[in-house]
């Protein structure tokens, strides 16, 4: 099966092509299809979005394609920047940290309880063949740490491993994270569904 990994973000596809290696499947991505204009992400939720992507994808492309729709809700800020994640403030991180802090000053707090979520959705021949929705749980850092992921990274601090998500190694994320639960759940539903796999 070829299948296309349908995201414009080059930190996602990093993750995403490492959680699914191995499987016997042909993984493409948008870069062959520069004439593919972005759909507008009008949904309310990260489930609307993922689908919406999804299936726009497919039709375009006419492949089985995978779309994930992500992002940073922090408790203390009612759920922002929620699924307005990538564009919440512009798209400098450091600017959209800053703003993360001033919000919470704002309240009297300096960090706060907040999740990633992301919702995977696979669609093909017009209608989701799978999907769903993983989270990780962590806390706002009152510093940003750490260089490696991307987005969001720096800022988000993951006790259990003492750590960011930008101090940890990539298969330590992908172990932990929204997205690496969500496409190992992907991933287990291809290899439990052998129609969508090469026979190699
Ligand atoms: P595509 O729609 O093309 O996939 P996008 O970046 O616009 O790319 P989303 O609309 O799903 O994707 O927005 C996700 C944003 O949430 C992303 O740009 C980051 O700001 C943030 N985010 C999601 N997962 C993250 C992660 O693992 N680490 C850090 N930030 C993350």
């Amino acid at each position: 099966m070829t299948l296309l990994v349908a995201t414009t973000n080059q930190g996602k596809l990093r993750e995403i092509a490492g959680i699914l290696e191995g499987l016997p499947v042909d993984l493409v991505t948008l870069r062959q299809y520069p004439d593919i204009a972005e759909p507008e992400e009008t949904g309310q939720t990260f489930g609307e979005n993922a689908r919406l992507k999804a299936l726009y994808y497919a039709r375009h492309t006419g492949l089985p394609s995978v779309a994930d729709d992500s992002g940073l809700e922090i408790a203390a800020l009612d759920g922002a920047p929620g699924v307005h994640s990538a564009r919440w403030h512009g798209s400098d991180y450091a600017h959209k940290f800053r703003m993360i802090h001033e919000l919470l000053a704002a309240r009297s707090v300096t960090g706060s309880p907040a999740r990633f979520v992301c919702h995977v959705a696979l669609a093909s021949d017009g209608r989701i063949e799978y999907e769903t929705e993983q989270e990780v749980c962590g806390e706002i850092a009152a510093v940003p740490r750490g260089t490696h992921g991307f987005g969001y990274d720096p800022i988000f601090y993951y006790a259990p491993l003492g750590r960011t998500l930008a101090e940890i190694e990539p298969h330590e994320k992908a172990a932990i994270s929204h997205r690496g639960k969500a496409f190992g759940a992907l991933r287990a539903h291809l290899s439990a569904h052998p129609v969508w796999l090469r026979s190699s």
